[in-house]
């Protein structure tokens, strides 16, 4: 009998996952009155939680925070039994959460889903599962989790062991029972960290493989940590409204404290006290600067080594276990109970996997470089392909047939985490680009979903049918998303963050680092600018704001909030005077810059008086004359000095390996133009004259300088030209000031918010030159003759009121034949590149300032490596 063809199954959203997030999303979209059909392929809800049932398996979040807040009366009903519930525990709520909402109705268990298609006419995802059904939905919702795929064995020789094989990730539901056997674990993550303690209570003998030593800190497991539990019962609200928009996800202090200038005193009570809390997010907020700054990440990493080294008892194991190749917290650090003390049990022994590697599993055990083990059992503790790995593993087409894994080849690419362009109507639950496993799971899925929900309501009832991002503002988010990590330590390891755990994955940072309230506004920011970046499609047509919601820099943003809540009053509101000393009190606070080898004050007879100058010459080899930089700090001609530019010339020399002379000149409204321009060409030519005395290379000059003493710079080579010398190499403006027109775009796009006003670029021409004088050469240079001018390097600052002119200075420049070096400062503004040591995005700006220099003068030596 032939079987009838059968009818494609059809709902509104077909939902995978019934864990955290999958529960949450069909409650959601059954409150919207859809019809949902949830597929998982485990037995039961749970997801992680289903999956990883090892002994030891616990959340590593408290769960007084690891919990829905949904449901007000669910948070009544459940009470959690500990600080940090064990995994059946966590699961039992989960079937709770399911059983209370009468979810499992429209859950659908041991269903795979293998393929997804995109059905452009029909607007229809078609979703084929293993046992070959064919759903058709309008909305794709992976909530598959992000460690939820495991890493496959990739060790030699894995599938020839005859004995018993466990992973963690995959553990029977009996249970395993190790009593009297022989045990490898492999791997030392958190699934090992917390097993190992747990399987050497049963086993003869264990053997820990470890291929990275890993940083953990104890659990200090119990009841529930009173102090949250106080102010959950105080006000339930407020807390969950703390966590929403909080870093982690967590309600927590963030300290302004910093390693690099903190006591000794306060740096042990601060660590001790995270010691004794036991808490992730403790722990990475002992300093603020321990995720950026590499000297106060090894205070903190040093104390947890001396932790280490005073709970094992064997130097040799203790040393073999203390992490030394990645910075603190680069990879995700491991709550536990007892692991290094397991150490200290006769039949427990750690094999270091650096000094003797697998060689292969063999049938009976497992052969190193040094020694053959014979075991029993194998435990795989060896993680997962983290973030991306369930997502490409069913084959999702989208509009044009494009599969998400050859979409992804080179790296996941999502706007906000939630969709990615070209695959409509699909989303994404915690998808890489979001901040996901950065931070309290529960928190981050129920913005994730609620986000989705209201969405899908949005798109209801404005009668649209699709929703994709534009190419734009995706790339406008990845971009942001790896700007986020460059400016942290975090990049730098081989973590699962990293894609680093997988051979062949694509080495780019997964998870935004950004934070969970910096992450849920601008992804609200996206609704309320009319789903900013969003494609959507319907009856009526195409609706699409395109943009992007983040181009600024993260640390360039944090600066300026910093700065609006100090309340300062606007410099065009002070008197030269004032603002002088405003800048000075400011510049007092700020990291020094880089040591170089040498530093001298000196002065140079000027035109009119001497001109105080200092010299910054570089450390290190070769000895003997170096070129010589001339270079003229920023403040308008009105502010500055040798001390406000100093951190940057340091940077400056250190990086170009010239010897740099910044000369200071004389201000307005003191002295007004073409004061500052004259003085700029008698120090130039100055210092070319007494080259050999200041230890530089006679005939290799280059001058420098930002904002009004890149004005002056630029100018100086006009003079230098015109008035017989020096030979200038080249020139470093640093977001010039090259004319005196205010109406450039770049003006009207910047000219409000971002230090440098248009309010206060005005203030500076009003003292410095009259309106008549403001079209002289000497004043705009862009509106002087420019054939024969030095080679340049330009830098122009996304939001600088003063982009435009840099911009047509280096066309002009171009123009007339003379070499330019353009440098967009992408997502920097007027100030934020010469923060050396604040604005850490700033760095790449200034290498490539300090390659330019270099290739002026091809003989330099940069000094060592600087980020
Ligand atoms: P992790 O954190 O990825 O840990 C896996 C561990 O396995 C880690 O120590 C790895 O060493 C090790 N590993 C992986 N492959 C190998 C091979 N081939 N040989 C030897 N050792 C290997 O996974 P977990 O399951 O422990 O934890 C995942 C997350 O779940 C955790 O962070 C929490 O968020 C919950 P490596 O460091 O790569 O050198």
């Amino acid at each position: 009998m032939n079987k009838p063809a059968s009818v494609p199954e059809q709902c509104d959203a077909v939902v995978v996952g019934a864990g955290f997030s999958g529960l949450y999303m069909l409650y959601r979209l059954r409150q919207l009155g859809l019809s949902v059909k949830v597929f998982d392929s485990a037995g039961d809800v749970g997801g992680t939680w289903y999956w990883n049932r090892y002994p030891g398996a616990r959340c590593d979040i408290p769960t007084t925070d690891y919990t829905y807040s949904f449901d007000p009366e669910l948070e009544k009903e459940w009470t959690w039994s500990e600080k940090y519930a064990t995994q059946p525990e966590i699961l039992e709520y989960l079937r709770f959460v399911a059983d209370r909402h009468g979810l499992r109705s429209d859950i659908e268990f041991s269903v795979t889903v293998t393929s997804a298609r995109w059905d452009e006419p029909e607007k229809r995802w078609r979703i084929t599962t293993d046992g070959g059904r064919e759903v058709r939905c309008r909305y794709y919702i992976m909530a598959t989790g992000c460690l939820s795929t495991p890493k496959s064995p990739d060790i030699q020789g894995a599938g020839r062991f005859t004995g018993q094989v466990y992973f963690t990730s995959r553990w029977p539901h009996e249970g395993a029972d190790f009593t009297g056997q022989r045990v490898a674990v492999i791997g030392t993550g958190s699934s090992g960290i917390q097993s190992i303690p747990l399987v050497a209570r049963q086993a003869r003998q264990l053997a820990v493989f470890q291929r990275t030593a890993n940083f953990s800190v104890p659990a200090h497991n119990g009841p529930a940590p009173a102090g949250r539990l106080e102010q959950l019962d105080e006000d339930r609200v407020a807390y969950r409204h703390a966590a929403r928009w909080s870093r982690g996800g967590v309600p927590n202090e963030p300290t302004d404290v910093l390693g690099v200038t903190a006591s000794g005193s306060v740096r042990r009570e601060r660590f001790e006290a995270a010691w004794e809390q036991g808490e992730l997010f403790g722990i990475l907020n002992v300093f603020a600067d321990q995720g950026v700054n590499p000297a106060s990440n090894d205070i903190v990493a040093e104390m947890i080594r001396e932790k280490i080294r005073s709970a094992v008892e064997d130097p040799e194991t203790a040393e073999a276990l203390c992490p030394k190749d990645h910075y603190f917290g680069t990879k995700r650090p491991c709550l536990d109970t007892g692991y290094f003390e397991t150490y200290n049990l006769p039949h427990v022994r750690l094999v270091d996997l650096r000094k003797q590697p697998i060689v292969s599993i063999t049938e009976d055990g497992i052969e190193t470089a040094d020694e053959s083990f014979g075991f029993d059992a194998i435990v795989y503790a060896t993680g997962f392909d983290a973030m991306t790995g369930a997502l490409v593993a069913a084959d999702v087409a989208g509009r044009d047939g494009l599969s998400l894994k050859e979409k992804w080849a080179a790296g996941p690419s999502t706007y906000l985490g939630l969709m990615t362009a070209g695959f409509p109507n699909f989303f994404m639950l915690t998808g890489p680009g979001s901040p996901s496993v950065l931070s309290n799971m529960t928190v981050s899925i129920e913005q994730h979903v609620d986000w989705v929900a209201g969405c899908l309501e949005d798109m209801r009832e404005e009668g649209l049918e699709t929703i994709e991002p534009t190419a734009l503002a995706e790339a406008g988010w990845d971009q942001h998303v790896q700007d986020c990590a460059a400016i942290t330590l975090y990049p730098t390891a081989n973590s699962w963050y990293m894609g680093a755990n997988v051979p062949g994955k694509p080495r780019v940072f997964l998870p935004y680092i950004g934070g969970v309230s910096a992450y849920r506004q601008a992804c609200d920011e996206v609704v309320s600018q009319g789903y900013l970046g969003f494609r959507m499609t319907g009856p009526g047509g195409v609706r699409c704001r395109d943009g992007v919601v983040r181009r600024m820099q993260p640390d360039v943003a944090m600066v300026l909030e910093l700065v609006a809540a100090m309340g300062m009053p606007p410099m065009d509101t002070l008197s030269a005077a004032d603002a002088r000393a405003l800048l000075a009190a400011t510049a007092a606070t700020r990291p020094p810059g880089p040591e170089v080898g040498e530093v001298i004050d000196g002065v140079i007879p000027g035109p009119a008086g001497e001109l105080p100058y200092r010299l910054y010459r570089p450390a290190g080899p070769p000895e003997g004359p170096r070129p010589l930089v001339v270079y003229f700090h920023g403040g308008g001609w009105v502010l500055g000095n040798l001390d406000s530019d100093d951190p940057l010339c340091r940077d400056l020399c250190a990086r170009s390996g010239a010897v740099i002379v910044s000369v200071n000149y004389r201000h307005a409204p003191e002295a007004r133009f073409p004061a500052a321009a004259l003085d700029a060409l008698a120090a130039v030519q100055w210092v070319d004259a007494n080259a050999i005395e200041l230890g530089g290379i006679p005939g290799q000059l280059a001058v420098a300088g930002w904002s009004a003493g890149a004005n002056i710079a630029a100018v100086a080579c006009q003079l230098a030209r015109d008035t017989g010398g020096p030979h200038i190499s080249g020139q470093v403006l640093i977001c010039p000031v090259v004319d005196s027109d205010t109406t450039r775009l770049s003006y009207q796009e910047n000219g409000d918010g971002y230090i440098l006003t248009t309010a206060l670029m005005q203030w500076f021409w009003d003292h410095y030159a009259d309106p008549a004088d403001r079209g002289d050469p000497r004043a705009a240079p862009l509106r002087g003759d420019l054939e024969g001018l030095p080679p340049a390097c330009i830098i122009a600052a996304d939001f600088d009121p003063l982009r435009d002119e840099g911009v047509a200075y280096a066309r002009a420049l171009e123009a007339a034949g003379v070499p330019v070096r353009l440098a967009r400062a992408r997502g920097h503004t007027h100030t934020s590149v010469t923060m050396v040591g604040v604005v850490i995005s700033g760095a790449p700006v200034r290498a490539e300032i300090g390659e330019a220099l270099r290739d002026f003068f091809p003989s330099a030596e940069p000094q060592e490596h600087l980020s």
